[in-house]
């Protein structure tokens, strides 16, 4: 089993390598925006209670995200590994989930964190607007405030897993080609 986060803020492609990495090299992804956004769609009850946090742009709570990944994680059957996408987002939940691994004999390998210039991640999302109709893209309030609860809340992440050796950077300016192949290289290593 290799379990892999992919990281970064917003708009900086998480999402976009993700299903390109999970085809590649045989793993499931995990997104938990994915996941919450099913939840919307499907009229839930905690769909309706998270849609107007997303909206806003804020982090949904730690223990909603925390229980999706771990019924996730003991439902899926044959997997080669984890590809964790946008959680964890707090340090609280990258506890949890090392606690959760650990619990079930695995481990986080590799974190690779997406590196994109500021005025880039707000170009991606105000373009995915149109084609996605999520409504925290629209509002450039909106993003501006996904970017500082990026910086607030999810970075100091980096530190916790710098600490245990796993980090690791990515350029993740160019096409989506050419971040896809500097992801690959990494992942190789791993495999
Ligand atoms: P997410 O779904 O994770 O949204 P995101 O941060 O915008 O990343 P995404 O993966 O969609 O975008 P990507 O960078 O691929 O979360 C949404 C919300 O859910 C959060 O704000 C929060 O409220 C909640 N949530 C989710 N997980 C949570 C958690 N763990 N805890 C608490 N709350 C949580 O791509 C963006 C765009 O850029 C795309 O249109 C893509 O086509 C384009 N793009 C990508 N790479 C490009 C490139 N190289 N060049 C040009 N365009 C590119």
């Amino acid at each position: 089993m290799v379990n892999i986060l992919i990281f970064g803020p917003p708009g900086s492609g998480k999402g976009t390598q993700s299903v390109k990495l999970a085809e590649k090299f045989n793993l499931t992804h995990l997104s938990t925006g994915d996941m919450l956004r099913a939840e919307i769609a499907a009229g839930t009850e905690l769909g309706q209670k998270m849609s107007s946090i997303m909206s806003k742009g804020e982090l949904v709570p730690d223990e909603v995200v925390i229980e999706m990944i771990a019924n996730k994680i003991d439902t899926t059957k044959g997997s080669s590994g984890f590809l964790f996408d946008g959680f964890p987002r707090t340090v609280a939940q990258t506890v949890a989930l090392d606690k959760m691994l650990n619990e079930r004999k695995m481990k986080i390998d590799s974190m690779l964190v997406l590196e994109v210039e500021h005025d880039e991640l707000v170009k991606r999302l105000v373009l995915r607007a149109d084609l996605s109709g999520r409504p925290d893209d629209k509002d450039t309030a909106v993003i501006e405030n996904r970017i500082d609860v990026y910086k607030e809340k999810t970075e100091p992440i980096i530190n916790y897993c710098r600490e245990k050796g796993i980090y690791q950077s990515v350029n993740g300016m160019g096409t989506i080609d050419d971040i896809f192949g500097r992801l690959a290289d990494y992942m190789k290593k791993l495999m």
